[in-house]
């Protein structure tokens, strides 16, 4: 049988770091130097659950709005989203609401039903200008988990991508709960 994909959608405004927070999860790598992504990347993992295969098609968006059109293009079709902020940055943050809105927009799921997704408060190794609190209250408000983190010291880069897994789970196989999560194998 062929395995299913799952499309998880990384987005948010530019430099917030989310080529960073993918780049650190699937190459163990952090670099320093802002290199803005052009269009999109994408990468795949292969995930090997008890009840079956499935594969993450993680797609990194670059956040300039020249790639606007080319971003609702892609949102199309997607299962889960990390939608990402810079919390030394809250003019970042106040962007969020509109960046799910327009996603949502073009997904277009059924009236009552959310797409599963984070919201990620990157850089939690700098200074932060975000309460936590805030960024909890928007995740609440929108239906999202919420997760701080650090692309640079790696603190919940796991943990995010991990949830997006279980929850694709969850989607793949029908299973109830997410606690089959550790036993993902990366190959
Ligand atoms: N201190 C710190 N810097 C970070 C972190 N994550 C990313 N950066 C830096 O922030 C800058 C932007 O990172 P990118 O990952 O390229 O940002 P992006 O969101 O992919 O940007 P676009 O591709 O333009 O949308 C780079 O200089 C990174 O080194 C972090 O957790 N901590
Ligand atoms: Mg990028």
């Amino acid at each position: 049988m062929s395995k299913q994909t799952f499309k998880v959608l990384v987005l948010g405004p530019p430099n917030v770091g989310k080529t960073s927070l993918v780049q650190r999860y699937t190459q163990g790598v952090f670099e320093e130097k802002y290199n803005p992504t052009i269009g999109f990347d994408v990468s795949t993992e292969e995930l090997v659950f008890p009840e079956g295969e499935m594969r993450l098609a993680i797609m990194d968006l670059g956040g300039q709005e020249s790639f606007d059109d080319l971003r609702r293009r892609l949102f199309q079709g997607a299962h889960y989203v990390i939608i990402v902020y810079d919390l030394t940055d809250p003019s970042t943050f106040s962007e969020i609401p509109t960046w799910y809105e327009t996603l949502c927009n073009e997904v277009c799921l059924p009236t009552g039903v959310f797409l599963p997704g984070s919201i990620v408060a990157n850089k939690a190794d700098l200074a932060k200008r975000v309460d936590t609190d805030r960024g909890k209250q928007m995740a609440k408000l929108l239906n999202l988990d919420y997760f701080e983190a650090s692309a640079k010291s790696g603190k919940n880069v796991s943990e995010i991508f991990a949830r997006a897994a279980s929850q694709c789970h969850i989607r793949a196989f029908g299973v109830k709960d997410d606690t089959t999560t550790e036993l993902i194998m990366r190959s």
